[in-house]
């Protein structure tokens, strides 16, 4: 296992062996990260790497492509089947392209874009000044009750009603609680503008019902298929059949040539794996750990942006702690909680500081931790928190960590058979001038 790349890159092997032993060694609580299945990193991983694809199934400006088209007509069929949608369109990068295209397909430039504000829990790509989506097209943006932490979709109302936007995009990074989809629909219809849903970070939870879906409400979905959805790092979009064209042609040629095949098709297998009944066992899981990750800090002390979380997510106002959202989670990741620096709402410091952090239970739900480990993680976090540059609390929490990480293993003891394979050194064969190996 990797060793031809240990024998060709062993710079580039190594830091691959670290961030296998990284990922095996820390609680991953980053609420956008996750672990895939071993087939779609077969999938990723493949020759499919190898080939142009410019088009789309059975339209294509390269020849040889039957086994691609293969690839990505299954992506297409199962991420149709799993939202409901009549189109999908699977060759986006990122999120960020994914709404990229949809702006393109569906706005001039200038045109005006209702949002969540990024400080509220919105994305970048939801105009944000500094972003693209912001200086190509003009944003209002809703935000959230400074002291529920909730979307009021009276404001959203009034500001649609007063500013007539084009589009209205519902969706958020950072935002605990079900976004009511129905509503944004409702008010859509009511000034005649368009609405896109962002579920990137909630399309697991769609997917498996455990969210209200917004079908029949958005006529444009974009999803990345990496965090809840488990899949490759990439990104995809839904639409009714009125936009399936202008969709696919803000893709291909508007904002992409050739496609990645490889990640198609492992987009392909997760779709697969997210229409099985295991996967919604698994969602259902992620939801229950997230609810007891909340409990345990609230039952220690911590402060929660909106009292507690309806998905996967947990937002930490830390304004009471005296602590920045910064400090915390470097203190944190030092102990082996991985975490990341979030704004709360109304937050007075700058969003390289903050004064949140927000953590996800999807990877470690992966892992298979359940609400027993959720306590634990809790106490650990609560430990840090209240003494964060304490050698002996972090090196306790350390241990707890190590020994949770140990407990749950990922990647099927990935890590050990590459350093049983490095005491082997004679098995590797000579790296200069042999012909490419399978
Ligand atoms: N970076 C992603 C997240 O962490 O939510 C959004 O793009």
């Amino acid at each position: 296992m990797l060793n031809r790349l240990r024998s060709v890159d062993p710079e580039i092997y190594q830091a691959i062996r670290e961030e296998v032993r990284r990922q095996q060694v820390l609680v991953e609580l980053i609420a956008s990260e996750n672990f895939v299945s071993q087939a779609v990193l077969e999938a990723q991983g493949s020759v499919l790497t190898n080939k142009y694809a410019e088009g789309y199934p059975g339209a294509r400006y390269y020849c040889g492509c039957e086994w691609v088209d293969r690839c990505e007509s299954l992506a297409i069929e199962r991420a149709k089947q799993l939202f409901g949608y009549d189109h999908a369109n699977v060759q986006t990068h990122a999120g960020t392209q994914a709404n990229m295209a949809v702006y393109l397909a569906t706005l001039n430039h200038g045109d005006l874009i209702l949002s969540m504000g990024l400080a509220s829990g919105g994305h970048l790509s939801h105009g944000y000044k500094r972003n693209f989506s912001g200086q190509f097209y003009k944003a209002v943006n809703y935000g959230v009750n400074a002291e529920t932490g909730l979307i009021e979709m009276d404001q959203v109302r009034k500001l649609a009603k007063e500013h007539k936007p084009k589009m209205i995009v519902a969706g958020a990074s950072a935002y605990p609680r079900t976004i009511d989809f129905a509503a944004f629909g409702e008010i859509a219809r009511e000034v005649g503008a368009i609405l896109m849903a962002d579920l990137a970070h909630i399309a697991g939870l769609v997917a498996a019902g455990l969210h209200p879906s917004p079908k029949g409400h958005a006529q444009l979905v974009t999803s990345t298929t990496h965090k809840t959805m488990r899949g490759p790092r990439g990104a995809i979009i839904l639409c009714t059949s009125e936009y399936a064209k202008k969709v696919d042609s803000a893709v291909f040629p508007g904002l992409q040539g050739g496609p990645l095949m490889h990640v198609v098709a492992a987009k392909a297998v997760a779709l697969k794996e997210a229409l099985s009944p295991e996967f919604r066992t698994y969602q259902t899981r992620i939801v229950e750990n997230a609810k007891a990750l909340a409990d345990g800090l609230k039952r220690r002390g911590f402060k929660l942006v909106t009292g507690g979380t309806d998905n996967h997510m947990v937002l930490l106002d830390l304004r009471d702690k005296g602590i920045t959202g910064k400090d915390a989670s470097a203190a944190l990741e030092i102990a082996g909680l991985t975490t990341n620096k979030n704004l709360v709402p109304g937050d007075p410091r700058s969003p390289g500081e903050t004064s949140g952090i927000r953590l996800g239970t999807p990877a470690i739900t992966t892992r298979g931790m359940g609400p027993r480990e959720m306590d634990l993680i809790a106490d650990l976090i609560h430990r840090v928190i209240a003494a964060p540059n304490d050698r002996r609390v972090r090196k306790y929490v350390r241990e707890q960590t190590l020994d949770l990480c140990d407990s749950f293993p990922i990647y099927n003891g990935l890590l050990r058979r590459l350093y049983e394979q490095e005491q082997d050194a004679y098995d590797i064969p000579a790296a200069g001038g042999t012909p490419v190996e399978m």
